[in-house]
This record gives structure tokens, C-alpha cells and sequence, in this order.
């Protein structure tokens, strides 16, 4: 019975078809997603602390408050992937468990600080560009409840993506020193936003990406992490152009025969590092994270208070 199962869930998968929660679904099929969309809804909660650190220093009201929504906008990427990855079978405090304990991990680049204003423009720029790279061909994840919270989000990251350049070009056409700012926060964020893609698809420096092969036969991910990396340089080294910045690579350039932009790895030791816990932010991101959870914790009750009562009153 469990090979009929089987063949019922390939049969979908071959015809590029979608897999809704009722569905059978191999083990391992659902252990990895469950393992993705944790780790991209934990991104996406711990990812609003570096920009929260500027909602109060924005250089103006109308700054302050495209932050605020912005930031909102990730809690609410947080809940929806939440809430899609409970279609699996597992609960959002599991979740939440996992990360505060270290078992899941989120992504390295929320483990860099924002030192100055431009890092807010260089987030939504490099940081929301990187993460709709990888996350349009997310919006054909044979997995439904995954596939459909990507196409809210991916809309809601174009605008970010969008504000984060507007933001900088304000800055490059401004003064001398508000240019630096803006080539300095360039020079910081550009290797971190390339590492967002993860580790090579061969192996260099004896890093390798584990779940590429097994994740696209099984209609997971569409393109390899190279792929999207290509795509994510190609699509932002004429965007730094238009800025009148520098992308700080020295082998970046357009490849003519290739029809792509040749340009130099992220360095993926300082990738590993960091996802093993040692990036510059990694401690303070947790504590915050688990402070913010306990402090909340009347918030829980009093929510559960609530629905218990309600609970009772309709039964009387
Ligand atoms: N950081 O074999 P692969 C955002 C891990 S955007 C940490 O390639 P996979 C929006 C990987 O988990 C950021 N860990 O694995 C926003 C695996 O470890 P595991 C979030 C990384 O899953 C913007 C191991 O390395 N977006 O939040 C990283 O096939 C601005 C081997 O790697 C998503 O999560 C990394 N950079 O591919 C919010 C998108 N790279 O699980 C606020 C969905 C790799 O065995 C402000 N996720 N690892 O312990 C994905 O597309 C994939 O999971 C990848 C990794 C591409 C991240």
C-alpha cells in the first residue's frame, strides 16, 4: 500500500502537479520542507531586528514610516510561512523551539549589523534582490501551501527591493559623504548577499549544497544555488551602474560569450562560520529573539484564557 501511496505522490510530481496537505507524501519529502520553510519563516522573524534597529534613527517621518511597514511586512512573511509549514503536521511553538534551542538555523545574512543609515538601503536593495531571486521560482514549489504563501511575499519583497534602491540613490545623489556611506554599506553587504545562496554546487573549499539534487527532482527548488546566484548578479550589477556605485569585485565583468557577468564567490568558510553560530551578530540576534518570547508570554496566556472561555461559553 505504501508503494500505490508512493506512486500516487510521484505521479503528481511527474506531471508538475501540486501536493496539498491531505496528500500522501514520502517522509523525506516532508522532513525537508518542513526543514526549508522553518528556516525561511525563522529569516524572516529574526531579519526584522537589523532594520528594527533603525526605525528610530530614520533620517525622516516619511522614511520612518516606509521602515515600519517594511518590517511588518516580515513579521507577516514570518506568520504566513508559519502557518503554511503547520499544513506538515508540525506546530508553530515546535518551531520556535527549534530555532531558540539552535537545531534550525536561519539565514547567515541577518547575522551582519546595520552600522549606518545606507545599510537600510542596502538591505532592501541587495538583501530583498537576493531573496526574490530565490524566491519567484519558490512560487512553483510543487508544494501548494508553500507555492501560494511565496506569491503574496515575492510581491510585498519587490516593493522592499525597490525602496531599498530608492533609499540609496537618494543617497548617491546627495553629498560626498553620503555617497561613501552608500559605496561603504555596498562594500559590507555584497559578499554576505551572494553567500545568501548558499554553498557551491561543486565542491569548493570541500562545501557543497547536500539538498540541491534531491530538492529539484522533487519540484522543491527549480534552479541550483549557482544558478540564482548568476541570475541575482546579472539582474544587480546594472542596477549599481545606474547608482554610479562600485560593486567592490575586481573580476566582475560582462561576459559576452558566456551572456552573463563573470564575478568572484562569496568566501564560503566565513558562510559556514556563521551558520555555525561565530558571525558577528549571532549571539545578540538569539538573545533578542528569545527575550522578545518571553517577554510575550502573557500575551499567550491571556490569548488561550480567552479561547478556553469562549470555548465553554459555546458549549453551555
Ligand atoms: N544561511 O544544500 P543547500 C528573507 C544551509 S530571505 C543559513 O543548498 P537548501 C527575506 C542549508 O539550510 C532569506 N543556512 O540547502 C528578508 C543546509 O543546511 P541544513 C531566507 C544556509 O535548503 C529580507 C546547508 O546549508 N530565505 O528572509 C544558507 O537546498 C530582508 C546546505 O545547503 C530563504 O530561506 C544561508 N545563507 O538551499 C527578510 C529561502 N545557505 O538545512 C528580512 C528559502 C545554505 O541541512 C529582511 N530557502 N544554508 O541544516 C531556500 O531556498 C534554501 O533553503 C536555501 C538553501 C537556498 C537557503
Amino acid at each position: 500500500a505504501s508503494d500505490e501511496r508512493d506512486d500516487a505522490f510521484h505521479a503528481i510530481i511527474d506531471a508538475d502537479g501540486r501536493i496539498e496537505p491531505r496528500d500522501d507524501m514520502p517522509d523525506a519529502y516532508r522532513r525537508s520542507l518542513v526543514r526549508q520553510m522553518a528556516q525561511h519563516a525563522h529569516s524572516e522573524i529574526i531579519g526584522m531586528q537589523p532594520e528594527g534597529n533603525w526605525i528610530s534613527r530614520a533620517p525622516s517621518l516619511r522614511r520612518k514610516a516606509i521602515l515600519l511597514a517594511k518590517v511588518q511586512d516580515e513579521a507577516g512573511h514570518g506568520l504566513y510561512l508559519y502557518a503554511a509549514a503547520e499544513t506538515l503536521g508540525v506546530s508553530r511553538d515546535e518551531l520556535l523551539e527549534r530555532l531558540h534551542s539552535g537545531k534550525q538555523k536561519y539565514s547567515s545574512i541577518f547575522n551582519y549589523p546595520t552600522l549606518t543609515w545606507a545599510d537600510i538601503g542596502a538591505i532592501g536593495w541587495l538583501v530583498d534582490g537576493a531573496a526574490i531571486t530565490n524566491q519567484v521560482p519558490l512560487t512553483r514549489c510543487s508544494y501548494g501551501p508553500y507555492a501560494r504563501a511565496m506569491v503574496r511575499i515575492c510581491k510585498e519583497e519587490s516593493f522592499h527591493q525597490r525602496q531599498g534602491f530608492e533609499a540609496l540613490l537618494a543617497l548617491t545623489r546627495g553629498t560626498a559623504a553620503q555617497r561613501a556611506m552608500a559605496q561603504d554599506a555596498l562594500d559590507r553587504w555584497w559578499y554576505p548577499s551572494l553567500a545568501m545562496f548558499g554553498p557551491p554546487d561543486t565542491p569548493s573549499q570541500e562545501r557543497t549544497a547536500t539538498h540541491t539534487e534531491q530538492s529539484m527532482r522533487w519540484g522543491i527548488k527549480r534552479f541550483t544555488n549557482d544558478e540564482l546566484r548568476q541570475k541575482f548578479v546579472d539582474m544587480t550589477a546594472p542596477q549599481a551602474d545606474v547608482l554610479g556605485l562600485r560593486i567592490p569585485d575586481d573580476e566582475l565583468r560582462w561576459n559576452d560569450e558566456r551572456g552573463h557577468y563573470d564575478f568572484s564567490d562569496p568566501d564560503f568558510d566565513e558562510l559556514f562560520r556563521v551558520i555555525s553560530g561565530d558571525g558577528p551578530c549571532n549571539e545578540q540576534r538569539m538573545a533578542h529573539r528569545v527575550s522578545a518570547h518571553a517577554d510575550g508570554a502573557w500575551v499567550r496566556e491571556a490569548a488561550s484564557a480567552y479561547a478556553a472561555k469562549h470555548a465553554t461559553a459555546q458549549q453551555e
